[in-house]
């Protein structure tokens, strides 16, 4: 259905702190046009597969891709406090930004403990580049492994993120030695298949989602210039319109260990509403929804976050079955603010998966009952975000989320996620179109 054009769209057109819908000449892709994905133009396929088959390992290339002289391969361990600050500290200066290159994602070094060392992890996908002489960090692309179920088919594949290459060593053609190095480390481990998301359009997306953004704390991102009172409003108002509830609705509480098994089930049963999905067992369960929380004991929270924490994953549970019945979870990224002398960092929470078993009954999705569900659900996921003092949350128009953007009052950014398989044809999933509005 589309999205009706609201009022909060023209309030809160913010930034995403990703690259935008990046239009560039379509004709020429000197490296994309060599790499097993389907290239721009082309017409779905008849059937879903991989487009070249897999190699056994003696037929993976088994020397490292050449460098520019002057420049060598470093494998990067993150669990050294050292070598993760290393990425860290690249990332934060030279990572993506939006397109007027007023804020720049800040991923902490919690964060990149948490999203690069899922259960399985290979420290050979966390690839860098470092100049010879002084050694120092100036390129970084990494995998980690996924299992993914695309229209009913299942398979392991490796999620590439975190592509950065030092502002200085820009357009010298080394990010395709990045991904030609990442894939062979991936070949090497029997994997032929990536997932992996980005701002720009490359060949070729399967599907593009739109950022959107609700307000928490309205006076900051005036304040910076993410979003701005249109004439017809002034910032009170718009402080009293975003105002949200002191206490969830539903009887949330956070996950605890007890809850891996009941939320991956209810998780994997939610999930085949989708065309494209993360399988999970309960290990991955565990790493996605429980490992980020920090240290320190559950209400030991310092305003709202616990030192540490990057992600929150609450539940609700039935008093009398203990099942679990619903659950959401979130994680905190925030965005260093190029130009602002006062404020350092914006602080956003981003909607991760969620699950109800109101899918499971019957009529559920026709008579609105799901939509009411998830408007609470999410509603509560925004107390917790406010509680947490984050100043903006922010959501795609994936899963279910285009049915309760509007109410609960996130306005549409101008930042734009295409999604992408490396080695695997399928038609293109729901997504957006190109006015970005959601079908
Ligand atoms: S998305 C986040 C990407 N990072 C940033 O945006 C951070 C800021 N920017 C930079 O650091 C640089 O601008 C980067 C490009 C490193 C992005 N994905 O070296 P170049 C193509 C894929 O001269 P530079 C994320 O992390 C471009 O179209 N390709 O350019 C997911 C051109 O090729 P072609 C990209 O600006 C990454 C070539 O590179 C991207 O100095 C998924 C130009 O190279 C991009 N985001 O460096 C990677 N940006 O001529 C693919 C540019 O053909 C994984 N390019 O158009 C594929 C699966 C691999 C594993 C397979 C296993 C089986």
């Amino acid at each position: 259905q589309a999205l009706e054009h609201m009022q909060i769209m023209e309030v809160a057109k913010g930034k995403a702190g990703v690259g935008g819908h990046n239009k560039k000449d379509m004709g020429a892709h000197k490296f994309w046009a060599t790499q097993p994905v389907p290239q721009l133009g082309e017409g779905p396929p008849i059937d879903d597969g991989y487009i070249e088959p897999s190699k056994p390992r003696e037929e993976v290339r088994q020397e490292p891709y050449p460098l520019p002289k002057d420049f060598e391969w470093s494998t990067l361990d993150i669990n050294d406090p050292n070598q993760n600050k290393e990425v860290y500290d690249l990332l934060s200066v030279n990572y993506v930004e939006d397109d007027d290159a007023s804020f720049r994602f800040q991923y902490s070094s919690e964060f990149l403990q948490w999203a690069l060392k899922p259960p399985g992890y290979h420290k050979e996908w966390h690839v860098g580049v470092r100049v010879s002489s002084n050694k120092k960090l100036v390129a970084f692309i990494s995998g980690v492994p996924i299992t993914i179920k695309v229209r009913g088919k299942v398979f392991t594949a490796s999620e590439i993120n975190y592509l950065c290459v030092h502002k200085k060593l820009r357009s010298k053609r080394l990010a395709p030695v990045l991904i030609k190095e990442v894939t062979r480390q991936v070949h090497l481990k029997g994997v032929f298949q990536a997932i992996y998301t980005a701002g720009v359009v490359i060949p070729t997306p399967i599907s593009v989602c739109r950022y959107f953004h609700r307000a928490l704390n309205v006076a900051k991102l005036v304040d910076v210039g993410f979003t701005y009172v249109p004439r017809n409003m002034t910032t009170a108002r718009m402080i009293r319109m975003n105002k949200v509830s002191d206490t969830p609705t539903l009887d949330v509480r956070p996950m605890e260990e007890k809850d891996v098994a009941p939320l991956a089930d209810l998780f994997t049963r939610y999930m085949q509403r989708f065309d494209m999905v993360p399988v999970m067992n309960l290990e991955d369960v565990r790493h996605q929804f429980l490992s980020g929380q920090g240290t320190g004991r559950i209400g030991e929270e310092k305003e709202g976050r616990r030192v540490g924490q990057v992600t929150w994953t609450y539940v609700v549970e039935n008093p009398e079955t203990h099942n679990i019945t619903d659950f959401f979870s979130m994680y905190h990224l925030p965005s260093t603010i190029i130009r602002s002398p006062k404020h350092g960092t914006l602080e956003a929470g981003y909607l991760y998966y969620y699950a109800t078993d109101v899918a499971f009954e019957d009529g559920a999705d026709e008579d609105g009952r799901l939509k009411a569900r998830l408007q609470t659900l999410i509603g509560d996921a925004l107390v917790i975000a406010n509680q947490a003092k984050l100043d903006v949350f922010n959501a795609l128009t994936l899963m279910d989320n285009v049915s309760i953007l509007k109410d609960l009052k996130f306005g549409a950014g101008d930042g734009f996620l295409n999604f992408y398989l490396y080695n695997w044809r399928t038609s293109k999933l729901a997504g957006i179109n190109d006015e970005g509005d959601a079908k």
